[in-house]
């Protein structure tokens, strides 16, 4: 065999052992990427803990299998191409320029594959933008540089989010990601969030409830999410606004019902007693001093 033959077909063997390398990590891709946070040597989403990012992981991998069917067609359609048609293999080449039925085929199946990936698409796109009746809202700001969230039909109380620095760290408190006040919310019920900024554009981002919308100053977005699974979700700002934006992660805590109520009392009293103005003397981030808060 030619020594470029060779090559190819070493080329061909690795692509394909590539793809199906890919294929298999995105079937147990679960126990690659950690549910709530990053993971090391993450490869695939975040675990889902929402309905609509359980759907986004469907769609993953339905995606995943179109485009390797596509690409190991293309691939064998080389083979063919490079093994059949060379100088050697066919010295006299046919003079073939149109072939009605591969031209009407070429063009249909393209356009039959776009539908089959727009249909479930759409369908994703209208279950996380078209809002459930929610069983509570909360409602986030974003500030330079942290979040700060108000539970409007829970007492009305709300408090500030800010990144826990490394040295504070408790143990099991992730880097980058833990907060000194997370939010609080019951697993299975329906949390409407409403979101805006004080002062810039920011992004509210949580991977596994596939949540991420724009915090606009001066406007109001909305956003749902389920939590199916008690625990500890972290997400952080997803947009670009300013020196300390990879410094205001979002962390919510999923609790059973009867805990979230327990919360919500001792919030009401401990936020409410943090209201007080003798807070701005302490040091608060510039934005509160200046009364730009969206309270
Ligand atoms: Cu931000």
């Amino acid at each position: 065999m030619n020594s470029w033959i060779r090559n190819a077909a070493r080329t061909a063997a690795g692509l394909a052992g590539g793809v199906f390398g890919m294929l298999a990590l995105a079937g147990n891709g679960a126990a690659l990427a950690g549910t709530g946070q990053p993971s090391p040597w993450q490869i695939n989403l975040q675990g889902a803990a929402s309905p609509v990012m359980e759907s986004m992981h469907s769609f993953h991998t339905f995606l995943l299998v179109i485009i390797v069917a596509v690409v190991l067609l293309v691939l064998v359609l080389l083979v063919v191409v490079m093994m059949r048609f060379n100088e050697k293999a066919n010295p006299v080449p046919s003079r073939t320029t149109h072939h009605t039925l591969i031209e009407v085929a070429w063009t249909v199946v393209p356009v039959l594959i776009l539908v089959a990936i727009a249909i479930p698409s759409f369908r994703l796109l209208f279950h996380q933008l078209d809002l459930p009746q929610a069983d509570m809202t909360v409602k986030v700001t974003g500030h330079q540089w942290y979040w700060s969230y108000e539970y409007p039909d829970n007492g009305g109380f709300s408090f500030d989010s800010l990144m826990v620095a490394t040295e504070d760290l408790k143990p099991g408190q992730p880097r980058l990601l833990a907060v000194d006040n997370e939010v609080v919310v019951p697993v299975n019920k329906i949390v409407r969030i409403q979101v805006t900024a004080a002062d810039v554009i920011h992004s509210f981002a949580l991977p596994s409830f596939g949540v991420k919308i724009d915090a606009l100053p001066g406007r109001l977005n909305e956003s749902w999410f389920q939590a199916t699974k008690e625990g500890v979700y972290y997400g952080q700002c997803s947009e670009l606004c300013g020196k300390d934006h990879a410094f205001m992660p979002i962390a919510i805590r999923v609790v059973s019902e009867e805990e979230f109520a327990g919360w919500v009392e001792k919030a009401k009293q401990e936020f409410a007693a943090a209201d007080a103005p003798a807070r701005v003397a302490q040091g608060e981030p510039v934005g509160e001093s200046l009364g730009v808060t969206a309270r």
